[in-house]
């Protein structure tokens, strides 16, 4: 057997993707809140555009979203029903602290995630929890800048904290921030950054970054303090990069391009910013705000584990005339001639996933977790809500069978595997939910019409059997 006996199976999803009530249960608004659906959702994902409150002129459909608020019970049974034995998920920081800033928690948030995580674990489902996915109280960023702010440090270890506290014993894996590498490519979404004109865009973004990183070890720290039993992991957007030719320069360009995203779990993993980093900032005249006592903090307090999301691979040239990018991808990625893509140009590569499972593994030898990996489709459900998802589990199935690979034949520490948006879910890319990667149907339209019926496609009993079978039956 490829998978060890208490390996992790299940599915993911992110609070502002799915919970909807958006300003119920004293929930405060979050950056996540104030970004649209539609044309403008690019420019204010990346910071190019203020958005302060929501605008009426926009549709926001994740403010209602799937409403897994109120249907959690239901939703964690049918997740229950495929076998899940992880499930991994966010807590809204804003339900929390909803400004960011209090010193006394909400406790209706509180008291919500217990009912969420205590539903888990009545199925013997172990929730994996991501402490902050893409969400930042909308008040820290208003009056501190969000991230850019050294401040954000205090706020966000006193949340981590008083979660930390709270379920001490009801959750065992932690992940500090999705997508870490995310502040790279979409600054508002992943930490609160918006630009004010002319000023260094870079210096703005890696001093966000080191806050983070900092505070990534701060929480691992008081983590292990509250329950030595915690595995906290960092998490990267992955993804190897190829090079367009075997022309040198062409190699070269796709090892910069990883490195610009392995920089965050080279710190958090080996506890100091790389040296490749370090010249390439101060050739770019950033400076790294570093506060005594920062360098020891990410040398002693490194991550237990490595997770990451992989979707897909990337293709870099150093040929400035080639230029066949492809459409609808956060990452910048030329057209791979030897990849088919899905409906949103995200070229699909399972053989990337092995590749991608080694290069990590390698180089940090530490366990890993793939905690994303899914197609992002279409789906058309008959009058039953079935939905005939052969396409999903075709991808699927080849996926874990690269995985299958690099742990039986390239022997790489593998935790688990959750699925992205294992239930449909309001995509992060576009705002909509027409792009789904569940394995259960919600009606819900990008109107924001629909039932909200949860109906099994048929990868539902697909992944079922997986589960099952450990992995041994695709
Ligand atoms: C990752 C995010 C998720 C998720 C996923 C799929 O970047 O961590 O939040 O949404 O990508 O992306 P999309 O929803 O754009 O298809």
């Amino acid at each position: 057997m490829a998978f060890r006996e208490n390996f992790l199976w299940g599915g993911a999803t992110a609070a502002n993707q799915c919970e909807g009530a958006y300003l119920e249960g004293g929930r405060g608004l979050a950056n996540v809140d104030v970004v649209p659906a539609g044309s403008d959702r690019f420019s204010v994902g990346s910071g190019m555009m203020k958005m302060f409150s929501c605008n009426e002129e926009h549709y926001y459909p994740s403010h209602e979203a799937i409403d897994m608020y109120h249907h959690y019970k239901e939703d964690i049974a049918l997740l229950a029903g495929m076998g899940f034995k992880c499930y991994r998920l966010s807590i809204a920081w804003s339900r929390i602290f909803p400004k960011g800033d209090e010193l006394e928690p909400n406790e209706e948030g509180l008291k919500f995630y217990d009912n969420v995580f205590d539903e888990c674990l009545k199925y013997g489902i172990e929730p994996l929890v991501t402490i902050c996915h893409f969400d930042v109280p909308m008040h820290l960023i208003e009056t501190i800048g969000g991230w850019r702010s050294r401040q954000m440090i205090d706020h966000y270890v006193r949340y981590c904290e008083t979660i930390f506290k709270r379920y001490r014993d009801k959750v065992k894996y932690w992940l500090t921030f999705n997508e870490i590498n995310m502040i790279l490519h979409f600054p508002f979404m992943g930490a609160g950054l918006y630009f004010e004109e002319g000023e260094n865009k870079q210096q703005v973004k890696y001093t966000a970054a080191h806050h983070e990183l900092v505070a990534s070890a701060l929480a691992t720290k008081i983590a292990h303090e509250i329950n030595p039993e915690f595995k906290i992991g960092c998490m990267l957007a992955a993804g190897n990069t190829y090079a367009n030719t075997c022309h040198p320069e062409d190699v070269w360009r796709s090892i910069e391009k990883d490195r610009e995203n392995y920089f965050f779990i080279d710190v958090q993993s080996r506890g100091e910013y790389p040296a490749y980093a370090l010249k390439q900032l101060e050739r770019e005249g950033v400076k790294i705000p570093f506060v005594k006592g920062d360098k020891e903090l990410l040398q002693t307090y490194t991550v237990d584990f490595i997770s990451f999301s992989y979707y897909s691979s990337r293709l870099v040239s150093a040929n400035p005339d080639v230029n066949k990018m492809t459409e609808g991808n956060v990452f910048d990625t030329l057209k791979n001639p030897y990849l088919e893509a899905s409906e949103w140009g995200w070229q699909i590569d399972p053989l990337g996933l092995r590749i991608t499972l080694n290069s990590l593994y390698d180089r940090y030898q530490k366990p890993l977790f793939i905690v994303e990996n899914g197609l992002g489709a279409v789906d058309i459900p008959d009058e039953h809500g079935y939905v005939e998802d052969d396409y999903r589990i075709d991808y699927l199935r080849e996926h874990i069978r690269a995985m299958k690979e690099a742990v039986e034949l390239d022997g790489v520490d593998l935790l688990g595997y959750t699925t992205w948006g294992c239930i449909d879910l309001v995509s992060a890319g576009t705002g909509e939910m027409k792009k789904r990667y569940g394995f259960i149907y919600v009606d819900k339209d990008n109107e924001g019409n629909g039932t909200l019926r949860r109906s099994k496609k048929k990868s539902y009993n697909w992944y079922k059997k997986v589960i099952h079978s450990n992995g041994e039956d695709l």
